[in-house]
């Protein structure tokens, strides 16, 4: 019989009518519950189902109109994406809070009561995987016909335990209950070869390489939806898992090798099973770089299934197909093309070389020399020996062009090679990334600068055309109309709702900066957040605060280069002053909140979390200083939990060394809710003074130059501290174990470090830091202005919307148009 399409077609709409009743089917037919068994957790998923099923609707429509519009497609590749929780956000962007809320109410459900039920996803590390994550909901608001790639972790970034001071690792479990917002798609499953050998023959007298890999993996896809706000958009978000191939298994099985298929099956699997944690050092390990391949593999024979179904003509390749690289870890990606073209399309080299370029873009998050990715030639022996190949042929064709244009210029073609030759043979991954695609770009305008000038001078003469900008940005969805509702409000009333697409009239509300009534609600929404961040504060750490204090925060991966040290010193000198001087009754309260990962192998990262830690637990517990100050670290950061301290904050801290940090993405989300910053002349922040106006926002500190001057001076430590009583003073406390002393001695390699090397100039800044925050503090005295300033903040944040970087992206590298439904359909 054949099925009545028509009905199948029929779109269940968002009525408020019928939402009690798809819920109810869900929690009785999907989870066996009536009112007396369901769960907590069996409510939460039956809403979840409920809005899914909108959400499909959509999902499919999107699909039709994109096919229908023939559109090149944009592929955004990326090792993570730190998504955080979905289920309100899904809500909000399909417009259906209202409906939602009115629908269950008979049921007396209230949707929000149930958001904390939801295993948050959290498949990155830090700022490059929630940039792909905001990318993502940009991309589908603006109607961009993109796809996100990506790996479906079994466990994504670690939950950070806190035992007796430091940082233990646990398993984050997040696929443990179902995950409601991913579909298997197991009839676009594609195998993934490893190891083996290449063999040569010839066609017509041209030698063909033909590579007999010795394993398979199969890469299975699961499909996340993607919802654009309020425009009916649901793009795709795919995510492969690892699995070893049935049929292989079964062979060994059959031959008696039992323990061998079943290790061999072990193995494949293990390949999607963790997300590495360590964020921007090379741990160099194996199992990583066959990560990326199994990753890369997947999604460029997905990619070619898609243009196989527009175009038989792969040189309507780059027409039809733009491929973002979120950093080098998909760069195999290139030489993988070119080995599908070449080896299985049987192109002509140049011909596939030349589709091949034109095809990628590359994105570069960091100059720090340890993140940029170079893989042992040992490694693509053993797994891609036709890749090496691939890749030593470029290189020998890219080094004479290098020499042709440099003629008896050795330096330069050992500074450009694809290869590094010492210590170790590796391949340098960031410069196939460059040769191999139509834009390099940075994340900042000032890092983009950095990038050209200084870490990559010879390429960018060779390809000034590739280089170019795009400043990082944020989804003011998730960022203000989720995190910050109250605000989002007292906007929207002020100014329309059109800020939440356009993030440029914000501008809009400069005018309310000087009018009494708004900064007095606006104040009030900053208190009302202030006290649900002290909730949870209490919860979390047990430490009482006061709602009025000032909040002083810092939250990210802890780094050296971030220098959350600076702060914890400075606290500690803020403590000695309040000892110090008995009188302060006029001190007002003040919050110094921490939060953040270190890498599980990083070990001074994990020594400064111990040293936060410790100060506080004196700090907090000293009544001399009569609370006038608490230290706070709350455990396991995550993108759940920076949605509520945001909102909450007063003081933004972006302090990382002048010239370390690549955009930053934190600093635009804390501006956004109405937060001041204290940060140094470092990536996004510099952009985000000339958008604010420097008398709202507090900088100082070494420049880029001044940090480049002083470390190629000779600069010395250690003569700041024994000159520098305030540093002196600090440093003498921590080593005479004031803040362990039952650990004596356990900050010594804190302190010798910053006293012989202070690689990242935390002395050289110290001064400044601690003047800049006497301003700070002189100036939150006049509440007035203060408020004025953080409305002058929010107003003049539009640029930082991710729409608009997206936008450029567009424009620029992908050139790629938005797809609109056709008017009347
Ligand atoms: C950069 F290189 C890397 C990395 O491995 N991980 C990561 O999160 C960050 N980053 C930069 O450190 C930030 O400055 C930047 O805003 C962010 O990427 C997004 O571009």
């Amino acid at each position: 019989m054949k099925a009545n399409w028509d009905n199948i077609d029929a779109q269940i709409t968002m009525q408020k009518e019928s939402l009690a009743n798809f819920f109810v089917h869900y929690l009785k037919f999907f989870g066996g519950k009536d009112r007396y068994s369901a769960s907590e957790l069996d409510v939460y998923n039956a809403l979840a189902y409920t809005i899914r099923d909108h959400i499909i609707e959509k999902w499919l429509a999107t699909k039709v109109l994109y096919n229908k519009s023939h559109s090149k497609r944009i592929y955004y590749l990326s090792m993570e994406y730190l998504l955080g929780r979905l289920f309100s956000n899904n809500i909000i962007n399909l417009g259906a809070d209202k409906e939602f809320r009115e629908g269950l109410k008979k049921l007396g459900v209230d949707w929000e009561d149930y958001t904390p039920w939801e295993r948050e996803s959290a498949l990155g590390n830090g700022g490059l995987g929630r940039l792909a994550a905001c990318f993502l909901d940009s991309m589908a608001t603006l109607n961009l016909p993109a796809i996100g790639y990506g790996l479906r972790y079994e466990y994504g970034i670690f939950r950070q335990d806190i035992c007796q001071g430091y940082q233990v690792e646990e398993p984050d479990e997040w696929l443990k209950f179902d995950n409601i917002w991913e579909m298997k798609r197991i009839e676009h499953t594609v195998p993934v070869h490893f190891g083996g050998e290449v063999e040569t023959y010839h066609i017509d007298g041209v030698e063909k390489f033909n590579w007999c890999p010795s394993y398979t993996v199969l890469g299975i896809p699961y499909d996340m939806p993607v919802v654009g706000y309020g425009n009916n958009i649901v793009n795709t978000l795919r995510l492969w898992s690892a699995k070893v191939s049935e049929e292989f298994d079964l062979q060994d099985f059959n031959q008696g090798n039992y323990i061998d298929a079943v290790s061999e099956k072990v193995e494949g699997e293990t390949l999607t099973k963790v997300l590495y944690p360590d964020d921007r050092t090379e741990s160099g390990r194996e199992l990583r770089f066959r990560q990326q391949y199994f990753f890369v593999c997947c999604s460029i024979q997905d990619i070619m299934r898609k243009f196989l179904k527009e175009s038989s003509d792969f040189r309507d390749f780059p027409k039809k197909a733009v491929i973002q690289l979120n950093d080098t870890h998909p760069s195999i990606s290139i030489a993988e093309l070119m080995r599908i073209l070449v080896d299985e399309k049987h192109l002509p080299w140049d011909v596939a070389w030349d589709i091949t370029r034109k095809s990628f873009g590359y994105t570069n998050h960091t100059i720090l020399p340890e993140a940029l990715e170079k893989w042992p030639v040992e490694f693509f022996q053993r797994h891609l020996p036709r890749h090496l190949q691939i890749i030593y042929k470029l290189n020998q064709h890219f080094l004479q062009e290098v020499s042709v244009q440099n003629p008896g210029d050795n330096d330069i073609l050992r500074r450009m090679s694809l290869v590094e030759e010492y210590p170790q043979k590796k391949i340098r991954m960031a410069h196939l990334a460059i040769i191999g695609s139509t834009s390099v770009n940075g994340v900042s305008e000032i890092h983009s600068e950095i990038l050209k000038e200084q870490v990559m001078p010879d390429f960018y003469n060779s390809f000034p055309h590739k280089f170019n900008n795009k400043t990082n940005g944020i989804t003011p969805r998730r960022w203000l109309l989720q995190a910050n509702p109250s605000l989002a409000k007292l906007i929207t009333e002020k100014i329309g709702k059109e800020w939440i697409t356009d993030l440029s009239q914000l501008k809009k509300l400069e005018k309310y900066a000087d009018d009494k009534d708004f900064r007095k609600r606006f104040d009030k929404i900053k208190l009302e957040n202030k006290k649900k961040l002290a909730k949870l504060i209490e919860i979390e750490t047990g430490v009482v605060v006061e709602d009025d204090a000032i909040f002083d925060v810092q939250i990210k991966r802890i780094h050296e280069y971030k220098r959350q040290l600076m702060n914890i010193l400075h606290v500690i000198h803020l403590y000695c002053e309040l000892r110090d001087h008995k009188n302060f009754k006029d001190a007002p309260q003040r919050v110094f909140l921490f939060a953040g990962k270190a890498a599980p192998g990083y070990y001074m990262a994990k020594m400064i979390i111990k040293l936060i830690l410790n100060v506080a637990k004196v700090i907090n517990n000293d009544e001399l200083i009569k609370d006038k100050i608490k230290v706070v670290f709350i455990p396991n950061y995550k993108v759940s939990l920076a949605e509520t301290i945001i909102p909450a904050t007063d003081i933004s801290e972006q302090i990382s060394t002048a010239g370390k940090e690549a955009s930053g993405t934190g600093n635009m989300k804390f501006a956004l809710n109405g937060a001041l910053t204290i940060g140094t002349l470092d990536g996004a922040n510099i952009e985000i003074m000339n958008e604010v106006g420097k008398e709202n926002i507090f900088t100082f500190g070494l420049d880029i130059d001044e940090i480049k001057a002083k470390r190629e001076g000779n600069y010395e430590p250690y003569q700041l501290y024994s000159e520098n009583p305030n540093i002196k003073k600090v440093i003498d406390l921590i080593q005479s174990n004031f803040f362990s002393l039952h650990e004596p001695g356990i900050f010594e390699p804190i302190c010798n470090s910053l006293l012989t090397q202070d690689q990242y100039f935390v002395f050289a800044d110290f001064n400044a830091y601690m003047e800049c925050h006497e301003k700070i503090l002189q100036e939150y005295k006049n509440q007035k202005q203060w408020t004025k300033k953080a409305i002058l903040n929010v107003a003049r944040m539009g640029k930082f919307s991710s729409d608009r970087t997206i936008n450029e992206y567009a424009a620029d590298i992908w050139k790629v148009s938005p797809v609109k439904p056709k008017k009347g359909k």
